[in-house]
């Protein structure tokens, strides 16, 4: 079933010029980005977005990361897309994580873990609504479905 589910490249991804080698890989999978933009997060948009960390001893630190340079965040679409981009990303933790995921083959620190793909059909619908309004989707199908989906 199509779905839609959000991500977003965290600073340490676009810092470190890996935006182009993890869309590489969710496109090269057969997802299909639906709405992307660079932004910078305030905090207050932070602190909704990982409201169920709060009180957690990395809450602090996890905000001021987020917020410390620039994030791609992106609507991703395709069959089961929830689930496949989280096995995409791979582990929380980089050090978990298996080798042939973003987080496996190119992070290390679980402060520093790249990437944040949604983790559930109801968190994807709330991040979503945080960071897109409805006219910044693009409705279009990529010219290889066809060879993707039988
Ligand atoms: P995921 O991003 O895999 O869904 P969550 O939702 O448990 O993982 O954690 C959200 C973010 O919080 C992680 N991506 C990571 O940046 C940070 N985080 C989670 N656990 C820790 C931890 N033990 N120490 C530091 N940061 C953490």
């Amino acid at each position: 079933m199509s779905e839609t589910t959000f991500t977003m490249l965290k600073p340490d991804c676009v810092q470190r010029g890996l935006i182009g080698e993890v869309i590489s890989r969710l496109e090269k999978k057969g997802l299909r980005i639906t709405a992307m933009k660079m932004i910078n997060i305030d905090r207050e948009t932070a602190a909704e977005h990982y409201k169920e960390h709060v009180g957690k001893d990395f809450y602090e630190p996890l905000l001021e990361y987020i917020c410390s340079g620039p994030v791609v965040v992106m609507a991703v679409t395709g069959d089961s897309a929830i689930s496949v981009l989280r096995t995409v990303v791979g582990k929380t933790d980089p050090k978990e994580a298996s080798p042939g995921t973003v987080r496996g083959d190119l992070a290390l620190e679980v402060s520093r873990n790249m990437i944040h793909a949604a983790d559930s059909k109801e968190s994807a619908e709330r991040e979503l609504n945080i960071f897109f309004d409805e006219e910044e989707y693009i409705d279009y199908r990529r010219v290889e479905e066809d060879w993707i989906y039988p």
